[in-house]
């Protein structure tokens, strides 16, 4: 039975007298207590794609237990400005998507980068890089679905390329997530295990993330916009 299951039920129980009602309340927190107790350290990080974002295909991902190595390489394809499919431009060619990165087996981002190549004559990106990015220890996360699953989340510092000069400036660097669909890599969410898809059945979308301290002002600027609204609003009545 679902945990909402035992809920349903319980619920469903309590009345008639107080020490029933006692009872049921108890093994309602006895259940969340036991909720939480599962809940790993490891979790999704639950990323949003924000354009400009690149769309990158055919990828082949692998984990090596011994070594710890993640590695996503496969194809950028595409850029999308305005966050509406379908994507705004397409790549000259295709470039390359590469990801190395250090996870440990409690999921820790330990370290690796990330780099995206390829030109787009028609928006001046003709230096061959499109993103690069390192993954910060202590700082970036490696995100996944408990129990295993094919997406995988991983966030990064913008250390350069073309793309890079769209994304929005803070008062820190700049940062980037990008999340992948490995497709059957038979992850089972132990990483004491190597696991690996096809070799070319991925697909991931990179993106930047905005700042907090960005998001911060920009509350800050909504506060000031509601204050003015609402004296105006006193004034004029
Ligand atoms: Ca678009």
């Amino acid at each position: 039975m679902t945990t909402d299951g035992h809920v349903r039920t319980l619920t469903s129980r309590i009345g008639q007298t107080a020490s029933r009602r006692l009872m049921a309340v108890a093994s309602v927190a006895l259940i969340l207590v036991a909720m939480s107790a599962t809940v790993t350290t490891a979790a999704p990080i639950n990323l949003i794609p924000y354009p400009p974002d690149i769309t990158s295909v055919f990828i082949g991902v692998n984990y090596d237990a011994g070594t710890n190595i993640f590695t996503a390489n496969g194809f950028s394809s595409d850029l999308d400005l305005d966050g509406l499919a379908p994507p705004d431009y397409a790549l000259d060619a295709f470039g390359s998507y590469s990801v190395t990165a250090t996870v440990d087996e409690n999921g820790e981002l330990l370290g690796g980068s990330i780099t995206i190549t390829g030109e787009i004559t028609a928006l001046g990106f003709n230096s061959g890089t499109l993103l690069t990015g390192i993954f910060v220890p202590g700082t970036d996360k490696f995100g996944f679905i408990d129990g295993g699953g094919e997406i995988f989340e991983l966030t990064f510092e913008v250390t350069g390329g073309d793309v890079a000069t769209l994304y929005e400036s803070g008062i820190g660097p700049k940062r980037g997530g990008t999340i992948i669909n490995a497709v059957n890599s038979g992850f089972n969410g132990d990483l004491t295990q190597s696991f690996a898809n096809d070799g070319f059945s991925g697909s991931s979308d990179t993106f930047p993330i905005p700042e907090p301290a960005s998001m911060t002002i920009a509350l800050l600027g909504m506060g000031f916009l509601l204050t003015g609204h609402f004296w105006r609003r006193r004034r004029r009545a």
